[in-house]
Order: structure tokens, then sequence, then C-alpha cells
């Protein structure tokens, strides 16, 4: 059976297809492939011949299209290119038709190992050819493919996780003592923040070797012994990438500071400005130091984006980037399942040296030190960082194409308010995609807000940015805090609206990002200047005395809590000193205690894990039903399930709210009924809300203060979804 007589629709297809970009020898070449698929002989082949036809990607070098019929859906795939063209190019698929995650492969040209492909991250190589059968996202799930969309990503800092050999400092053997938990709170990917050799001046951001362990976190040894134990569970283990800079102490720098011919352009480097007694220029770094600093060894200035023990690297010399590709190839050897990188704004600085211009911000802050009394335009989100990442991002599919990996994930990292330049790094479309995961900060930015902001409506807005913005090639992604920003439990209005977040975070539609210790809702530890040996974030002096404790990031970084019995909550032995204190929240709020109390916010943040593995929480739609300045509802749906999720921001002493949800819905029948799936912890046993399984009429929906709820919608589908439809 020919592919032309078989899945080409039965009249002319180049009536259908959008051929304009087809030159006549294209148009050949899609004829002469006929004879690469062989499609499996039987009933099926029906499909083809009655179903309907979509084209899919069609450029002069890919020709796909779908066939479909009420049953199933087929994806095929013809990659034009010559032997000429060895590239191997991604494709992206998603959402183009349906809500379909994956395709099982029933015919292909070459030895594909693979039984399926993730639409997302559809890899090609010349001449290949292929029929996918598609499955909807959330059915017969291969987590070997879309592990990362589905999955809760768990940020570790190493030194604060465990200790297990009571030297105060956490380590890679502490961590694997701690996987029993990780897993019994349903994470399947946990992220590491640098474990590498570094003097340790920023957290191990100043990494001295790249490929190897800082001796106090253990060994290249536990390391394999840590990605075996991982793998075992089925989980997955990625890494802080930072090709931006490197520690001072680095061999290369050192090298640099020689003038070793074979360094020399490892990094930036400049005479500086009249005769050398001025700096380049006016850049400031975002760690409140200028960007210039004087190496008398080369009677130059070197650039440095963060503190000046953090030189950066050159990424415009081939030689550095090659060594980048060494780094990423030597941890991907280990097993590592992909990388976040680290500060992707701050690659590339534009060679001209401008100076940048002062922000309107800056009458209000001190432009000596506040990055945010400059426009960035010469050292921040350059078109050439955006290229870097999509850069990386084809390397590690070419990796996991020839080594018959499963997906290797690539997060990135960038703080703006500029949602764009964040949507930039997911690259510019389907075919030239960079980042999986740019990290969405916008729930931290909101935290950021001071009280009187801090309402539905606000929340409200920057959700919406996100989801207005996020472009359709993307999936999207939800974070409360990193070792970046404040503890959430801190900084939200009132910290038993903890619960309704952890519903935010996990039930809308995308990945889920959590900063350990978030999931027993961990607060802040106050740092201050009456201890200042207690300090190990050292950056914040640079901002000066009186912005040292607003500044310091240790607040965020503390030991994890783990007991209420042992003098360090268990992170380490009675006789050690952690290397940063504990919070003094530990005795009440730790691990155990929440583990034995009836209801607590880790046994909640457990049960929404599970909840969002299910449809329609992976896969299914989701739209806003309502946001004021107390509420904040949504639902999800898929077929025949519809959930709602409601939030109540108002904090406590204010009068409950009661809702109409049927009118919201719009629900034609008047009368709708929703059961109780999840409900925050402040709930009341005794409110008609209290019981998982309880079942409440919607016209009159009631919620006190900070109380948050998931109901599941005890109703035809088919009437709340003509709602939906007419509604957009
Ligand atoms: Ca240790
Ligand atoms: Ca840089």
């Amino acid at each position: 059976m020919s592919l032309s007589s078989s899945v080409f629709p039965r009249e002319s297809f180049f009536l259908l297809a959008p051929l304009e970009s087809l030159h006549s020898d294209d148009v050949k070449r899609v004829i002469s492939l006929d004879d690469l698929i062989k499609l499996p002989h039987d009933d099926s082949l029906a499909q083809f011949s009655i179903g309907e036809y979509k084209p899919a990607i069609v450029t002069n070098d890919l020709f796909s299209f779908f066939r479909f019929n009420e049953q199933k859906t087929y994806l095929i795939f013809i990659d034009k290119r010559s032997e000429s063209d060895a590239d191997l190019r991604r494709y992206n698929f998603f959402g183009l038709v349906g809500t379909f995650g994956k395709g099982k492969i029933v015919a292909s040209s070459s030895k594909q190992t693979k039984k399926s492909l993730n639409l997302t991250n559809v890899l090609s190589n010349h001449g290949q050819a292929f029929v996918l059968e598609l499955c909807e996202l959330y059915e017969d799930y291969d987590e070997s493919q879309d592990w990362w969309m589905r999955d809760v990503i768990y940020e570790v800092i190493t030194a604060s996780y465990q200790d297990s050999n009571n030297d105060g400092f956490g380590d890679i053997q502490g961590l694997r003592q701690r996987l029993d938990y990780i897993q019994s709170i349903g994470i399947k990917t946990i992220w590491l923040t640098p474990i590498y050799p570094s003097p340790w001046k920023d957290y191990g951001y100043d990494i001295s070797n790249f490929c190897d362990i800082d001796p106090r976190f253990g060994t290249l040894d536990d390391f394999c012994q840590l990605v075996a134990d991982v793998h075992s569970r089925n989980m997955r283990l990625i890494l802080d990438f930072v090709p931006n800079h490197t520690s001072n102490e680095h061999t290369w720098f050192q090298a640099a500071l020689r003038n070793d011919p074979n360094y020399v352009d490892y990094y930036v480097w400049h005479e500086g400005k009249n005769n050398g007694k001025d700096l380049p220029n006016n850049w400031l770094g975002p760690s409140g130091q200028r960007m210039w600093t004087y190496a008398p060894e080369r009677k130059m200035y070197y650039l440095h984006q963060f503190l000046d023990c953090q030189p950066d690297l050159n990424l415009r010399n081939d030689k550095v980037l090659e060594e980048l590709k060494r780094i990423l190839r030597f941890w991907l050897d280990l097993g590592v399942d992909g990388f976040r990188a680290d500060a992707v704004r701050h690659l590339i600085e534009n060679d001209d040296f401008r100076d940048e211009p002062l922000s309107k911000k800056a009458k209000d802050i001190d432009p000596n030190i506040f990055y945010d009394a400059y426009e960035h335009t010469e050292t921040a989100d350059q078109p050439e960082s955006y290229a870097l990442v999509r850069q990386w991002r084809r390397f590690l599919d070419n990796y996991s194409y020839d080594n018959c990996r499963d997906y290797l994930l690539f997060v990135t990292e960038a703080y703006h308010q500029d949602i764009q330049k964040v949507m930039n790094y997911y690259g510019a479309n389907r075919e030239e995609r960079g980042s999986d995961v740019s990290i969405n900060f916008l729930i931290t930015y909101y935290l950021d807000k001071n009280d009187n902001e801090q309402h539905g409506l606000e929340l409200d807005k920057q959700l919406t940015k996100w989801q207005k913005n996020v472009p359709r090639h993307a999936w999207s992604n939800w974070c409360l805090g990193s070792h970046d920003s404040g503890r959430v439990t801190s900084r939200l209005p009132s910290t038993e609206l903890i619960d309704g977040f952890y519903m935010l975070l996990l039930l809308q539609s995308g990945t889920a990002l959590l900063y350990y210790g978030d999931e027993i809702a961990m607060c802040n530890r106050p740092f201050t200047l009456e201890h200042p040996e207690e300090i190990v974030d050292i950056t914040a002096f640079n901002y000066g005395e009186k912005y040292v404790e607003e500044r310091t990031r240790d607040c965020q970084r503390t030991p994890m809590q783990w007991t209420s019995h042992s003098p360090y909550a268990g992170f380490t032995s009675a006789t050690a000193k952690p290397y940063l204190p504990l919070a003094d929240t530990w005795p009440e709020l730790n691990v155990e205690q929440q583990e034995k109390a009836e209801r607590s916010h880790l046994k909640l943040f457990r049960q929404l894990v599970k909840l969002r593995q299910q449809s329609p929480f992976y896969g299914g739609h989701q739209k806003k039903v309502l946001a004021t300045k107390e509420l904040y509802a949504f639902i999800r749906w898929l077929h025949s399930d519809i959930y709602l999720i409601v939030i109540n921001q108002t904090t406590s002493g204010h009068e409950p709210i009661t809702t109409d949800f049927v009118k919201l819905l719009k629900y034609q029948n008047k009368q709708l009924f929703g059961e109780v799936v999840a409900k925050s912890t402040n709930i009341s046993d005794t409110s008609p809300i209290g019981k998982e399984g309880n079942r409440i009429e919607l016209n009159q929906l009631t919620l006190q203060s900070n109380e948050s709820l998931v109901l599941r919608l005890l109703s035809s589908v088919l009437e709340i979804s003509l709602c939906i439809d007419n509604d957009e």
C-alpha cells in the first residue's frame, strides 16, 4: 500500500494543502517518498479513505497533515530534506488540533526505537517519515515523554536540606535519605541548585569547576548513587547550569589573568576610559556593584554582571561555547534529565559598550547600587542571548536523539516585569524553540506588592497577563517562590491563604515549580545586623548596611524543618551547628507535625499533587469564572469532568462571602450541585463544605476569609460546555 493512495485524502491534496510555499521540485519529493511508509495492513486504513483532512505544518522542508474522523486522529509527517541537510529538526504539533499530547508510531520510515512521540517535541532527520495515531494528553500516559509537563519541579538547596555527616551542611547523602519523603508528596522532578566546587561566595553560583562535586556535598560517586536512586523511583533530576560566569578562582580565569593565549578571550575585557583610569561605561549589575573590576595583572577591566568574584564568560567565543557543551555532556552522561539555566537575561552584552540610560525609577533610588535605576538596553535580553538558549535546546535534542534518551528538559530563569521578554526565551515559533519552562515569576511579583495591593483583582491581573501572553507553541508554568524570592507564606496577605495558592500552583494548566519547604508553609527567618556573623548571603552588603536586613536572601534559605524532636529540626545532629540558623517556627512547623495532624498544609499539598495528575487538570481546558477583590475562581474541564476552584482572599474579620455560581456559569438547569474534592485546612469540619464528598448547591456557595475549595460539578458537561462555548 503506497502512501499516496492510503494516507492522502481522496481529493487531490494539492488543492487542500497550502502549497504555495512549495517549489515544484519539493512537490515531486513528496510524491517520491510514497514508498517510505508501509502502513499496517488492517481495517484502520479505512480511516484514511473516509476521514477528514487538515494540513499541519507545511514548509519547504516539511510536509505534514492530519487525517481524522470521530474516533481517531492521525498525523502524517514527511521530512523532505535531502541527505545534504544533516541538521536534526524539532517540531511542535501541540495545540494544532484538539488536546492531543502524544502520538503512537503506527508506521515509520526509519529505525525509530521509540513507540510514541510527544507532540511538543517531534525530532526528525532528513528523509524521515511516519504516521502517528494521536492520543489525548491525559490518555495512555507515557511518562518517558511529557514527564515535565505534568510534574512538579522541586527546587532543593542541597546545603539546606539534610546533613548526613554532622558538619552542619546539607549534602548529597542527606538528600538520598530524604528521597522517600520527596516521593511521598508526589514530586517526580528534583532541581538542585549548584553542587559544584565553589568558594561559596554566592551559594555556589560562583563555580570554580563545572565538572565535579564540591567536597562539602560529597563526591561524584555520591552523585551517581543519587541519580541511580532517583531513577529507580521513576523520578528525574535536573541540575543548575550557570553559563554566564565562573568563579574568579576557576582555572580559566586564573589563566586569563596570566594572559595565557588559550584563555585570553574566555572572559570579557576592556581597557577602560581615560587611559584606564575610568571604568569602560556606567553599567551596574543586579548585585549592587558596577559591572567592571580592574585586574592589575592584565591592566584591564573584566566584566561581571553579578559579584566581582563572578567574571562573565565571553559567550561570543566559540571555544567557550564548546566548553559549555562539554559540561552539559559530562552531566548528561552521568544520567541527569535536564538543566535549569541560570540568569539567561545576562548572557550577552552589547560589544559597543555604550552607557545605559537611567530609568524612570532612578529619581527614587540610588543609581550607584540599584539595578532598577537603569534601562538595561545593552546588557540584558540581547537577541544573541535568546539564540544561545535555542542553541542549547538543540544541543539537548541532538543528545537525546543520539543516545536514545527520554526528553531532556531545559528550564530558564529570567526575572523581568516585561512579560514579552520572558516569553521570548520560549523561542519565536514551533520550529525554533528555546526554553521548555521560561519560569513564570508573576505570582512572586504579586507577592512583592504592598498589603493594600494584595487582593483578587491584582492577582487576576498577573494570572491573566501570563495566560494572554504565553505563546501557543509553549507550555505554561507556575511558581510561588525560589531561592531568590522570599517564602510565599511570609508574603501572603494571610498565612492561611497558602492553601489557596497551592491550588493556583497545582491546578492551573502548566508545569509547577515548588521551592523546598513551601509544602509545609515554611516562613522567612529574619536576619539582622545584630548578628552579622549569621549572614551567608554577602551580596546583601553591597547595598549598604541600611539594606542588608531587607536584601539578604538567607531569610528564605534556612534549613528544612523535619521534626520537633531534635535540636536542629532533624536537619543535622545535636552536636553540629547548621551553617545557617533555622527559622524560629520549626518546633511547630515541620514535616513530622504535619504528617501527624489530621489536616495540614502538607496533606493538602499531597492531595492536590495527586489531583493534578488526573484529567482534566492535565491537558484539560481552563477558564476564569470570577475575579473580584475578594474572590478568584476558575474551572478546569475536559469531556465529562468539570471542576470549580474558588479562593477567598479576604483576611480574617471580613464578612463571609456568598456567591451564586449557577448564575456565573450560566447554567441552564438552575439547580447545580458540586461535590467537595479538596478544601483549605482552615475550613471547619462542621461547615457544609467541611468534608470531602459533601454535596452542596452552588447557587449559594459561602466561603469565610482565606478559605479555598475544589469542587467537582455534578452536571452533564454538555450543559456546562454550552455556556463555556458561548462565552468564548
Ligand atoms: Ca554534611
Ligand atoms: Ca554575560
